[in-house]
């Protein structure tokens, strides 16, 4: 089992992984971390910020010689933008952010004590920590990628990018809709013999758990729900030396909450970022009177980096099924395990 947190502050010193459980023997690439956290940065709508940092991982333990030791390993990324004790506060919280909830709940009066770690920054340390999980999985021949759907309804990228110049215009947000898909999984990874065990349930809090996802579907997903079974649910063929194999892939990869060899399709609903250039009415905590909502230097629209940052977690639900049911310890016993199974 892998067990990790993330720590840092979005204008704090650093952003920090730390996991444990990854088996002795992994090679580490430190150039491929850094390639996911770049692709991390990028994306149509993206904010200033992206233009100040340049993500790039420390390894500060957990190797030697770039092989994992089977230790905790601890990745750190540096902020180029630590200037979290000379920010401004504020306390009109933006509607749709953790402004509110969060200053009632931590006592705060000023919003940046918790925007700073409710900021979407968060994510470079999952990134940091999937692209760990990724080479992992590399090693058994599972891959991962992603794509976006639709930012703002637009499926076209064109017209994406116009909607997205708009919002600009307007001092106005999108969210969207990205696609994770994870390829040459074996059969059998989560089980149905218990909720918890139940893979798609594990995808599903993995994923709704990116910063502004509010909906998450594999496969069919809602649209299931309108149709009858038989129009449903994928037909079982089997072939000599193939085995059994579907010719649809209406469940996503997964049936009984287990993955049943077909490429897991995950879809996740974004809402618009919450912080709004030309502000929402809010109310100051401070006057009680009505008041627009702070604004902050920010995002467009972010569905392609959270793209990626879906495949990040998405891996690390699927390294942990995989050490589950392969063996923990090290990766050539893995593998072997693997190769049998
Ligand atoms: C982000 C860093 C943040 C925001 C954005 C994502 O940096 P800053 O606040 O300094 O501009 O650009 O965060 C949000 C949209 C949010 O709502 O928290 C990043 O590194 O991804």
């Amino acid at each position: 089992m892998i067990r990790w947190l993330t720590a840092g502050e979005s204008h704090g010193e650093c952003m920090l992984a730390l996991i444990e459980g990854l088996p002795a023997g992994l090679a580490v690439d430190a150039d491929f971390i850094n390639q996911e956290l770049s692709r991390r940065q990028q994306g149509y709508g993206r904010g200033a910020r992206m233009g100040i940092e340049k993500d790039t991982a420390r390894i500060l333990s957990g190797i030697k010689n770039n092989r994992t030791l089977g230790s905790p390993v601890a990745l750190l990324v540096p902020n180029r933008d630590c200037s979290i004790d000379d920010l401004p506060g504020f306390t009109a919280p933006r509607p749709g952010h953790a402004d509110l909830a969060g200053m009632h709940k931590y006592d705060f009066e000023d919003g940046r004590c918790v925007l700073e770690r409710a900021s979407a920054r968060e994510t470079v340390a999952r990134v940091a920590a999937g692209a760990l999980c990724k080479l992992f999985l590399r090693e058994l021949g599972i891959t991962l990628r992603s794509r976006t759907v639709s930012v703002g309804g637009c499926t076209n990228r064109a017209a994406q990018r116009k909607r997205i110049d708009r919002a600009r215009k307007k001092g106005d947000t999108l969210g969207g809709i990205f696609e994770v898909i994870a390829e040459h999984l074996p059969v059998g990874l989560g089980s149905y013999v218990q909720y918890d065990r139940r893979l798609d349930a594990r995808l599903a809090a993995a994923l709704v758990s990116i910063p502004a996802v509010k909906g998450v579907e594999f496969g069919l997903g809602f649209a299931a729900a309108d149709r009858y079974g038989s129009q449903a649910h994928d037909r079982i063929y089997y072939q000599e030396g193939r085995g059994y194999y579907r010719r649809t892939n209406n469940a996503g990869g997964l049936e009984g909450g287990m993955t049943n060899g077909q490429p897991l399709v995950c879809r996740c609903a974004m809402k618009p970022i919450a912080t709004l250039q030309k502000p929402l009415p809010t109310v100051d905590v401070k006057s009680k009177k009505t008041v627009p909502a702070s604004v902050q230097r920010s995002d467009i629209a972010a569905v392609e980096a959270a793209a990626v940052v879906g495949e990040a977690m998405a891996a690390t639900v699927l390294t942990d099924a995989c050490l589950e049911r392969f063996g923990q310890d090290n990766l050539k016993m893995i593998k072997k395990t693997f190769r049998q199974a």
